[in-house]
């Protein structure tokens, strides 16, 4: 695969016909930001109205050609298409951008590639191995149907078929050792929790968005220096920092952890479980926002569905409006008022204003 950096990339997506282009705009933006985490340098936006997306080439095969020869003349080496493909579908869109010598990723693709990027960790390393293996495993199969289907004719065993078998046993395999590796971290996460429960400390994980500031809020809150950045998805692993209750005369134990995205299938989440294992079974979550984002509810929302995928809804939760410096008082009353059934506290992470208000709420619950 292609890693250079600095690589010109095009950009797609897909939008419903009746997409406004505010909304257009905003998904292109978002994918934007995802390819310059990762590091690339996108050389043009592109966007496909369609009602439905295409069986064989998601984006039409009209688009892919035009892409392929607009492409090779700008020197792109990658496509980006802003959804999760099906295997045939990248399998088709490969196959045609193949004489331009461009490569064709999905959004999970590029999310792999930043975390992996990203990532420091032995524990996390591994759960991108899983990731990927989970994600690349139906395409290898998709690609090896495709063979069998040139190869084979009608009641014979095409010699594709055997190769998918082959890499099937393979992938299983693989799949197979990394989770057994993974198990070492989730027993060594096992015992820190036994002992954390034997000593009665208390623990509260903070959730969220990537990019909402959940690592500079654990850095305000602990007196830890974990690494900050404006990128999304810094923080792939799981951090650990202790919170002294003035009123209680207790020290508990804060963590933070990898952020959410939109459009992040289960099995990728899954994938994190050994991570987000401590986020499972903490006492209390903190769900930290960005109030100054501009997809702020949206964002809300995708917390809150990907909490339910891991069944975490029943604890108690605070809802931490964080970034307030960058919020005008208007836009606070209202999200006040859209949010008045919510528990929320205003607070800037950055300026370590209003922190006191989150552990007075911790306090109490
Ligand atoms: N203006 C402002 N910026 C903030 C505040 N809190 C965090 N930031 C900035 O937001 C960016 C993201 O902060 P992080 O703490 O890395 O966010 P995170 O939620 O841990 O992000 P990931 O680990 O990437 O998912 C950084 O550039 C921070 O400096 C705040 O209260 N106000
Ligand atoms: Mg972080």
């Amino acid at each position: 695969m292609s890693d250079l950096k600095q690589q010109k990339i095009i950009l797609i997506d897909l939008i419903e016909p009746r997409m406004t282009s505010e909304h257009a705009l905003d998904r292109m933006v978002e994918l934007k930001e995802l390819v310059e985490t990762y590091g690339g340098l996108v050389v043009v936006k592109k966007w496909q109205k369609r009602f439905h997306p295409h069986p064989r080439t998601y984006i039409g095969t009209g688009k892919v050609d035009e892409i392929g020869i607009e492409g090779k003349e700008l020197g792109a080496s990658l496509v980006i298409i802003n959804a999760q493909l099906k295997p045939r579908q990248i399998y088709e869109v490969s196959e045609s951008l193949r004489k331009y010598k461009i490569e064709v990723w999905d959004r999970i693709d590029l999310i792999l590639k930043i975390f992996s990027k990203h990532a420091k960790t032995t524990e996390a390393r591994l759960e991108i191995e899983l990731a990927s293996v989970r994600h690349m495993g139906p395409r290898i199969f998709g690609m090896g149907m495709e063979l069998s289907r040139q190869a084979g004719g009608i009641g014979t065993v095409g010699i594709g078929e055997t190769n998918v078998e082959r890499m099937k046993r393979h992938l299983k395999e693989k799949e197979r050792r990394i989770k057994k590796k993974l198990e070492k971290y989730q027993k060594g996460r096992e015992l820190q929790r036994i002992s954390r429960k034997r000593k009665n400390l208390k623990t509260v994980s903070i959730v969220g968005y990537t990019n909402a500031g959940k690592t500079t809020l654990l850095n305000a809150m602990t007196g830890r220096d974990e690494y900050v950045a404006d990128e999304l998805f810094a923080t792939l692993d799981t951090r650990v920092g202790n919170l002294y209750l003035p009123n209680k005369k207790e020290t508990i134990l804060v963590s933070d952890t990898i952020g959410f995205i939109k459009e992040l299938p289960p099995s990728l989440i899954n994938a994190f479980s050994s991570t987000l294992s401590e986020m499972v079974d903490a006492d209390m979550l903190l769900h930290v926002a960005d109030a100054s984002d501009i997809h702020f509810y949206k964002n809300l929302k995708v917390v809150d569905s990907i909490l339910g995928k891991l069944k975490v809804k029943s604890k108690p939760r605070l809802l931490v409006l964080n970034k307030m410096d960058q919020v005008s008082k208007l836009t606070r009353d209202e999200i006040n008022r859209r949010l008045e059934e919510v528990e929320h506290v205003w607070i800037s992470a950055l300026n370590k204003k209003g922190l006191e208000k989150i552990v007075l709420k911790i306090e109490d619950l």
